[in-house]
């Protein structure tokens, strides 16, 4: 292990709820409650304010309901909430080459590698730098962890939220492990908790003392090694540089033109499940199925379908490339057929949210791009106008859904640099009213070039 603690780990605060009360200043210091608002909705995240009330992510919205009745209650904006996670992950990237993302809001920054920090000193400078170049370039706040490991920077980061830099010094790791819950190590979830409960093992000081032999009995070779070794604090595991993979594809040529349909079909099932498999093995999942095929004449034809959010669910991928071929004419022949996943994300939060077969669409949050449905007379004013999402109004101009229903769309109507705004009602047809693209959380000040928001206390352009 390094002998400094030049290892961070970046968690954003309360991240889908912090965008939303920074482009909606009537809900700063508010309980915000942000997830999937149909009758099987979950909580995504809440705001420190809400928590306090007991909700928290993963909690069906209608427990939510009942523990913070006054909380806004919000649909997410995936297509904004990434837009914000890639200015954050530049800042890292511009610290070090050895950015190894783990979420929208998360990821670890291999100091020493990008020369940014080489000791304890360095490392909590750069730290503090980047929290105000985070506030400066996105208006939030992210909490920091530094440590001579990834677990610890990871353990730091959490006991600094919120809005907080945590250090932990080389040298006093096993201490500060010890009396901690077993569950704080990485790969103890519930199953290894319980089972770890049942030996008699609760803390990590406690794990420690079962010694290698025991904890290889009671969990098995890989498990049991690698967990006594996180007990006594050795976690050598390297920052890893985000993938480059785009996309995981596979594909078949084959010796004869395939002439029958039905035959095709079962290729490009079989062909989806391996695709499936391979996604799966690399822990990702995707948004978009491609699907390619190559005729008898060599013209090569691709297809693709973007879902509402990631999945790795065998039946949805095969249900959307069976959709695809339908659109390909195969008559002729066909000499090669492929199936991809891309649009992928190493990450499971929107998963929470998955379109699995069956989970009707009403209790999806709606993705941004999709969320502006045609215009058509039968689209319930639910779906045109989702809480939280961005209007604008031809005399009292931008603003966001408070609530939509018989007929008619509450708005409120402010912008995030301007002071709360007041709150109007219209009929859902009504022509002034248009959805619009959300706005800068940080708006440029006049003369200011882009990107220069490096310097603690500077604004700048936030897309
Ligand atoms: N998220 C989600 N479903 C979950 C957990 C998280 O959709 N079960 C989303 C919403 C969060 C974001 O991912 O805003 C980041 O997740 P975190 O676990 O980091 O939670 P927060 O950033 O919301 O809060 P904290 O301040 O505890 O990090
Ligand atoms: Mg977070």
């Amino acid at each position: 292990m390094r002998s400094a603690p030049t290892i961070l780990h970046l968690d954003m605060d309360a991240f889908f709820a912090s965008v939303e009360q920074a482009s909606k200043p009537s809900l700063r210091g508010k309980a915000v409650v942000v997830g999937g608002l149909g009758p099987r909705g979950v909580v995504a995240t809440a705001s420190y304010e809400a928590r306090v009330f007991g909700v928290h992510s993963a909690m069906p919205m209608a427990q939510a309901r009942r523990r913070a009745p006054n909380a806004a209650y919000l649909v997410p904006r995936f297509a904004l909430y990434r837009s914000i996670s890639e200015q954050v992950m530049g800042l890292l990237r511009a610290l070090s080459p050895l950015v190894e993302p783990l979420s929208l809001d998360e990821a670890f920054v291999d100091l020493e590698a990008g020369g940014a920090a080489w000791d304890e000193r360095s490392a909590r400078l750069a730290g503090a730098k980047l929290r105000a170049d985070i506030r400066a370039v996105t208006g939030l706040t992210g909490s920091v962890g530094l440590a001579a490991s990834k677990m610890l920077a990871k353990i730091a980061s959490e006991q600094a939220k919120p809005d907080g830099l945590v250090l932990i010094e080389p040298g006093t790791e096993r201490a500060l492990l010890g009396p901690l819950p077993v569950r704080t190590l990485p790969g103890v979830g519930p199953a290894t908790g319980d089972h770890l409960r049942r030996a008699g093992i609760h803390t990590v000081d406690e794990l420690a003392e079962a010694g290698e032999d025991e904890l290889v009995r009671l969990l098995g070779k890989a498990h049991g090694h690698a967990l006594f070794a996180m007990a006594l604090a050795r976690d050598e595991r390297p920052v890893v540089a985000e993938r480059e993979t785009k996309s995981v594809s596979v594909e078949d040529t084959y010796d004869v033109d395939i002439h029958d349909r039905v035959r095709v079909g079962t290729e490009v099932r079989r062909l989806a499940d391996r695709c499936v498999r391979r996604l799966r093995e690399a822990g990702l999942s995707g948004r978009t199925i491609v699907l390619k095929v190559r005729r008898y004449d060599f013209s090569t034809l691709t297809r693709s379908e973007t879902l509402r959010g990631p999945t790795d669910d065998p039946a949805v991928v095969r249900e959307a490339a069976a959709r695809l071929l339908d659109s390909v004419d195969t008559t002729g022949g066909v000499r090669l057929l492929g199936v991809g996943v891309s649009g992928l994300a190493d990450y499971t939060q929107e998963d929470l949210f998955a379109q699995a077969a069956g989970v009707p669409a009403d209790d999806l949050p709606h993705e941004e791009a999709e969320a502006a449905p045609a215009p058509e007379q039968e689209t319930p004013a639910e779906r045109r106008w989702p809480a939280g999402h961005d209007v604008r109004h031809a005399v009292y101009g931008h603003g966001w859904v408070q609530g939509s229903g018989l007929g008619r769309v509450t708005a409120r109507f402010e912008t995030p640099d301007s002071e709360p705004g007041r709150v109007k009602t219209f009929r859902v047809d009504d022509p002034a009213l248009q959805p619009a693209d959300p706005l800068p959380l940080v708006s440029r000040r006049p003369g200011e070039d882009e990107g220069a928001g490096a310097g603690g206390g500077t604004r700048a352009e936030s897309r």
